[in-house]
């Protein structure tokens, strides 16, 4: 490393920590207890004091090869080397095209086509503006509402977090919201299905209240129905036994677009490389992100059946037929991060592993229920979620509590809400995600304890 690599990443001053303006941080706590990573390897991070902790949500669900592959890395370095930025509007670099085809053939959907972008929220717009655009490119111009859900996370663009159900998300910004969105009920219902292994058997039903929704409206102005396969950033809420085979179903019977946002569950997360094959369900309409390329590089994309493709594939061939993209579609470093990291996905059979360590966190996660502060537990795929009771009068801070014991223990876990998940790296052995769990289980009597 030289030296100016070294001063960028010494330990900040007080005054230093005053200029970044932080996402999704509580900044005036945070920079008063300032929590630094120096650098990481495989599945662990070096925080600044020197402290080693355990990834335990792969990043923000972004890293399942854990930190700085070498194969991701030689990648990186050898693009910059060689073509460090290609514009993608008229023109292209042939890594972009093979890798495009890779991954529809990834989702098990060769004939379909990706567009690429550089984030989640980035992916979710794109999919909302391809699924109006689609309706209209084929003369059904009045089908543009969309439909979300409650407690839905789509990222932060205005589409994202109009069709988001997340209540803090999109109270400050109501009058920017786009206009024709309705919400399908959240699925969690704790009564119902606390401390479920996997899929719930309670709330198939709750699929049927997008047949109420579009009585309401009509069919004929309805595009598109948005949901995360698995809820991730609410607090991993998963879908109840057949709920996404009926919205597939009402969505068909009425012509409706179905877009499953994958950003968090593509790519392995469920142990299979999407959450279609893991759950036998084809969505019209694909969001991906983070683990595409093991974030190395930001990259993301829509994943969309040739039907749409081909719907905007008419006029005359010199003129363009989807005004939409961004400088940064297909960066070649992006790209070039994402071929590497699946050529060690698939090199190395980690979404097979992702799948056998998914039973071994089950286990241990809900091994959980009855100790101090827990109030459910969930799981699906390699993730899951232990809620905790709130401090009374003080909402999100018990959550923050056991954090700050399990860092202090090894473990980096995420905590948002009264909600601590985890989604380790697959590259993790069985006991480094029962270690993890073990943590969380000391960290959850401390926190009681302290309390
Ligand atoms: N869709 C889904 C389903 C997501 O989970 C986004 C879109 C937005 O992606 P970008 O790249 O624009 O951030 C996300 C992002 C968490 C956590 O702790 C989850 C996300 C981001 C940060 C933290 O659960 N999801």
């Amino acid at each position: 490393m030289n030296a100016v690599t070294l001063d960028h990443a010494a330990m900040p001053g007080e005054a230093a920590l005053q200029s970044w303006w932080m996402p999704f941080t509580h900044n005036r706590h945070f920079k008063a207890h300032p929590r630094l990573i120096a650098s990481g390897k495989g599945a662990y991070y070096q925080l600044v004091d020197g402290r080693r902790v355990f990834d335990g949500l792969s990043g923000l669900w972004c890293c399942p090869l854990g930190h700085s592959p070498d194969r991701v890395v030689e990648a990186v370095q050898r693009q910059v080397a060689t073509l460090d930025f290609s514009p993608s509007f008229q023109m292209g670099h042939p890594a972009a095209f093979t890798l495009a085809s890779r991954i529809a053939e990834f989702a098990g959907r060769p004939n379909d086509k990706v567009f690429f972008v550089n984030s989640g929220s980035e992916a979710v717009d794109t999919a909302l503006k391809i699924a109006v655009a689609y309706h209209r490119a084929r003369g059904d111009s009045t089908r543009t509402r969309i439909i979300g859900r409650e407690r839905g996370y789509h990222g932060v663009g205005m589409g994202g977090i109009s069709v988001g159900g997340i209540p803090a998300n999109r109270k400050m910004f109501a009058s920017l919201m786009i206009p024709g969105v309705d919400h399908l009920p959240h699925t969690f219902e704790p009564a119902k299905m606390g401390y479920s292994r996997g899929q719930p058997e309670w709330g198939l039903h709750l699929a049927d209240e997008l047949e109420r929704i579009v009585a309401l409206h009509d069919a004929s102005n309805i595009a598109a129905v948005i949901v995360e396969p698995m809820q991730g950033s609410t607090g991993v809420i998963v879908p109840p036994k057949g709920y996404l085979k009926r919205l597939r179903e009402i969505c068909t019977k009425h012509g409706i677009l179905l877009i499953f946002d994958e950003v968090i569950t593509g790519f392995g997360r469920l142990g299979t490389p999407f959450a279609n094959e893991f759950f036998d369900v084809e969505p019209d309409l694909i969001t991906f992100a983070k683990a595409v390329n093991n974030a190395a590089v930001p990259l993301g994309g829509v994943i969309a059946s040739s039907a749409i493709y081909d719907a905007f594939m008419t006029g005359p061939e010199h003129m363009v037929e989807f005004f939409h993209g961004y400088t940064y579609s297909a960066h070649p470093l992006g790209v070039a991060a994402a071929h590497a990291t699946l050529d060690e996905m698939q090199h190395r059979k980690l979404i097979d592993r992702a799948a056998a360590l998914a039973p071994v966190l089950e286990d241990a996660v809900h091994s959980l229920r009855g100790e101090p502060l827990v109030a459910d537990i969930r799981n699906l795929g390699f993730s899951a979620a232990v809620d905790v009771t709130p401090v009374p009068g003080k909402p999100a801070l018990r959550a923050y509590q056991v954090f700050q014991h399990a860092m202090n223990r090894g473990l980096m876990p995420r905590f948002t809400g009264e909600t601590l998940a985890l989604a380790p790296p697959f590259i993790s052995t069985e006991d480094e995600v029962r270690s993890a769990v073990d943590i969380l289980r000391e960290s959850l009597r401390a926190a009681a304890k302290a309390a």
